[in-house]
C-alpha cells in the first residue's frame, strides 16, 4: 500500500541515483524537498497524534472517553490510576503505529471504531516531581502533533505548574491546546475562569493561548469544541502533507525530464546513459507513488 513512508524512501533512492545525472543544483533541490518532508511528517503523516497531559483528576481519561464516545480509558474516582500511558488508536490503522507507541512509552493500547485518523494518548498523571513531568513532555513533544493540557477549576492556577513547568515550554505553543475541564461545575463562571486561565498562560509567556472549556462527565458530556479544534489541526496537517507530496511529484517530473535529457546527451557513453536511464525510471516510480499518496490523502 502507498504511504508517505515508502514515498520518502523512494525519494531518497531518487536522490542517490541521480548523482552525476542531474545538475548538483537540481539534485540539492530534490534532497531539500525530501528533508523538509521528513521533518514535517514527524512519525506517521496522515494520522494526528494527540497527547493529553494534566494533573490527577483533571479529566484526561474522561476526555479521551468523551471524544471516542465509549469507555476505553479507566477513570479514577478517588486516587490516581494512570501511571502508564494508554493509547487509543483507530481500528485497523492504515499505518503501523507500533514504533511510535513504543517510543512514546505506551504500554497499553485499545482500539476504537470512533477514531479514523487520530491517536489519543492518555499520559501519566502529572503530579509527581517537576523533573519527571518535564522528561515525559520532552520525550513526547517531538513525536506528537498536539498536546492537550487539561486543567480543572481547583488547580488551574497551580504555581508550580505555571512557573516551573508550562513557562518553560512556550516555544511549543503551536503544538498546545489548553482545556478547562469540569465546565459543568462552573455554571455561569466558566467564561471568567477560562479568561483567568488564559491570563495566567500569557503571564507564563504564551502569546495567544486559547482556552477551550469542556465537560467530560456524564450525563453532561460536551467536548465538541475540543473535537472541532482537533479537526482543524488534522485538516492543517493534511494540507501540509498534501503540499509536500505535491512538491515531490513536481520534483519527480522535473527529475524525469532532466534524466531523459541526460540519457540522450550521453548516448555515446553507455555507462552514463545507463545511469541516466536508471535515474529516469526511479523518477517515474516516485511520480506514480506521489500520485497514489495524494489520492489516499484526498480520500482520507
Ligand atoms: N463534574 C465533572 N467531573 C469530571 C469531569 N471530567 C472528569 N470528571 C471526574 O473527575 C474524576 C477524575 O477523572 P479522570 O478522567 O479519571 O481524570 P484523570 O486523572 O485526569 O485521568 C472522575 O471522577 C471523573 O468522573 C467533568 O467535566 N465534570
Ligand atoms: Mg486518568
Amino acid at each position: 500500500m502507498s504511504s508517505l513512508g515508502s514515498l520518502l524512501d523512494l525519494a531518497d533512492l531518487a536522490v542517490a541515483r541521480c548523482e552525476g545525472v542531474l545538475s548538483d543544483e537540481s539534485r540539492e533541490e530534490l534532497a531539500d524537498t525530501v528533508r523538509r518532508a521528513r521533518r514535517k511528517r514527524g512519525f506517521i503523516g496522515e494520522t494526528l497524534v494527540v497527547a493529553f497531559a494534566g494533573g490527577t483528576g483533571s479529566g484526561k481519561s474522561s476526555l479521551v472517553n468523551g471524544i471516542v464516545g465509549e469507555s476505553v480509558a479507566p477513570i479514577g474516582v478517588v486516587r490516581p490510576t494512570t501511571d502508564a500511558a494508554l493509547a487509543v488508536t483507530p481500528m485497523r490503522s492504515p499505518v503501523n503505529l507500533d514504533r511510535l507507541l513504543s517510543d512514546l512509552g505506551v504500554t497499553e493500547r485499545v482500539e476504537s471504531g470512533a477514531l479514523e485518523s487520530s491517536v489519543l494518548v492518555d499520559l501519566p498523571d502529572f503530579d509527581s516531581t517537576v523533573e519527571g513531568h518535564r522528561r515525559i513532555v520532552e520525550d513526547v513533544l517531538p513525536r506528537v502533533d498536539a498536546v492537550v493540557w487539561v486543567f480543572d477549576p481547583e488547580k488551574y492556577s497551580d504555581r508550580t505548574m505555571h512557573d516551573r513547568f508550562l513557562s518553560e515550554f512556550t516555544a511549543y505553543e503551536n503544538q498546545f491546546l489548553f482545556v478547562l475541564n469540569h465546565a459543568d461545575r462552573l455554571g455561569d463562571l466558566v467564561d471568567v475562569v477560562s479568561e483567568d486561565l488564559a491570563r495566567l498562560l500569557i503571564d507564563d509567556g504564551f502569546a495567544a493561548p486559547e482556552v477551550i472549556s469542556t465537560t467530560a462527565r456524564a450525563p453532561n458530556v460536551d467536548v465538541s469544541r475540543l473535537v472541532s479544534a482537533l479537526s482543524v489541526r488534522l485538516d492543517t496537517k493534511r494540507t501540509v502533507t498534501t503540499r509536500l507530496v505535491t512538491d515531490l511529484r513536481i520534483s519527480a517530473n522535473r527529475g524525469w525530464a532532466d534524466a531523459q535529457a541526460s540519457m540522450h546527451a550521453n548516448a555515446d557513453d553507455s555507462s552514463k546513459a545507463e545511469r541516466s536511464a536508471i535515474s529516469s525510471a526511479t523518477f517515474v516510480s516516485l511520480g506514480v507513488e506521489a500520485i497514489s499518496v495524494l489520492h489516499g490523502l484526498m480520500e482520507g
